[in-house]
């Protein structure tokens, strides 16, 4: 009986124990095992964004892209094998930049502190840590992520939202990685830095329903400025998505898509529902903007979405390749 009880214990002990390891990301996690990890990250991507600003977008949207597909598991940072296309080379990515940016970091932290720090805990740090030199929010990143052993480039074409989705279907790909309407019209704040291809919204310009026509959502006089930049095939140029101020973490966004200047259908649709238009509104002219804390919020949020903890995965020597 004794015996029983005691197994019993055990078990139960096992089974708190791993249900913590499955939620347990927090703050300072590395605070024995690599206490210098966030001071080595910081320096790093201060020295990677100052030489190139326009680094800091693309990060920050790699972050995104991780934590979609898969969880925040720095799948989107694996190579392809010679048996399997990973992320990195589906189309969504096509435009993604600064892989060789996390590696780097990778490498700096792995000198200090060997076989400690995820490749995913790397990745949120220095998009956090780009977010901030663009003169965005800071925010407490909670740390203890394992990397993912699996990359599949079908599965961004199935997670990530494309830009020519409509509000409806906007919400629910945030609902399925358990963000609701506000963490999607916060997180597209994002678009406040950056840029995008002319193909990721030439439709809306030339041939919006397939009868030669435009978007009626987007504003006459931008679309005659932005097709004077894009071409309908337009492979090449880039577009900044918050005019004027895409090196600039602002709110600038809000007043754009306000305007009804957000480049992609999936700007526009936030004024489609009640309550990320009356958001976009409130953003677009407050004074006194709550954007920053709640970026900081909905990124803590995103950061947490299907994550490796405990003995899950692994610690990734090199960001690009499984041990
Ligand atoms: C709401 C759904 C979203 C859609 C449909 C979407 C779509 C896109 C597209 C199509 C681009 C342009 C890519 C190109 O043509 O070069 C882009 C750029 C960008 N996105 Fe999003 N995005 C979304 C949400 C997010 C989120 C949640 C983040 C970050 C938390 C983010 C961060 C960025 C950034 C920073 C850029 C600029 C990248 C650069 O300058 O290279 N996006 N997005
Ligand atoms: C991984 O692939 C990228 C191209 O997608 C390449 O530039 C890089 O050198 C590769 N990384 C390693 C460590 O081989
Ligand atoms: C990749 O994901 C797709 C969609 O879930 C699946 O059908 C396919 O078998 C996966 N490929 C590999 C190599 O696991
Ligand atoms: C969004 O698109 C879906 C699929 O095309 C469609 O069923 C739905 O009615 C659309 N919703 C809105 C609000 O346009
Ligand atoms: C517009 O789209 C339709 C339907 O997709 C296509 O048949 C047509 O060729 C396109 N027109 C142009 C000018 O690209
Ligand atoms: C940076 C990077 O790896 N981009 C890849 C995105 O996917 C295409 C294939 O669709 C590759 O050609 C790119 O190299």
């Amino acid at each position: 009986m004794a015996f029983t009880k005691h197994i019993l214990f055990i078990f139960v002990f096992l089974a708190i124990s791993n249900k913590c390891n499955a939620q347990g990301l927090k703050v300072g996690f590395y605070k024995k095992t690599c206490p210098s990890v966030e001071a080595i990250v910081r320096k790093e991507t201060t020295r990677i964004i100052s030489a190139a600003p326009t680094l800091a977008a693309p990060i920050l949207r790699m972050h995104f892209h991780d934590c979609f597909v898969r969880g925040c598991d720095g799948s989107i940072l694996l190579n392809s094998t010679s048996n399997n296309q990973a992320e990195k080379d589906s189309f969504p990515n096509l435009s993604l930049r600064g892989y060789g940016s996390i590696d780097r970091v990778k490498s700096a932290v792995e000198k200090q502190c060997p076989g400690v720090v995820s490749c995913a805990d790397i990745l949120t740090l220095v998009a956090r840590d780009a977010t901030l030199l663009l003169k965005g929010p800071f925010w407490e990143v909670p740390l203890g992520r394992r990397d993912g052993r699996v990359s599949n480039s079908t599965e961004v074409l199935i997670n990530l939202p494309p830009p020519f989705f409509n509000i409806t279907q906007l919400i629910a790909s945030f609902a399925s990685k358990g963000l609701n309407a506000k963490d999607l019209v916060v997180l597209s704040g994002s678009h406040t830095i950056g840029t995008s291809q002319c193909s990721s919204f030439s439709t809306r310009l030339y041939n919006f329903t397939g009868v030669g026509d435009t978007d009626p959502a987007l504003d006459s006089n931008y679309i005659a400025q932005l097709r004077r930049k894009c071409s309908p095939t337009d492979t090449t140029k880039f577009v900044e998505m918050d005019p004027g101020s895409f090196r600039t973490f602002d709110q600038g966004y809000y007043a754009q898509v306000a305007k009804r200047r957000g480049l992609f259908t999936s700007d526009s649709a936030l004024l489609s529902d009640p309550e990320t238009r009356a958001y976009v509104r409130l953003q677009a002219t407050s004074k006194g903007s709550t954007f920053f804390q709640d970026f900081a919020n909905s990124m803590v949020k995103m950061g947490k979405i299907d994550v490796l903890t405990g003995n899950q995965g692994e610690i990734r020597r090199t960001c690009a390749f499984v041990n």
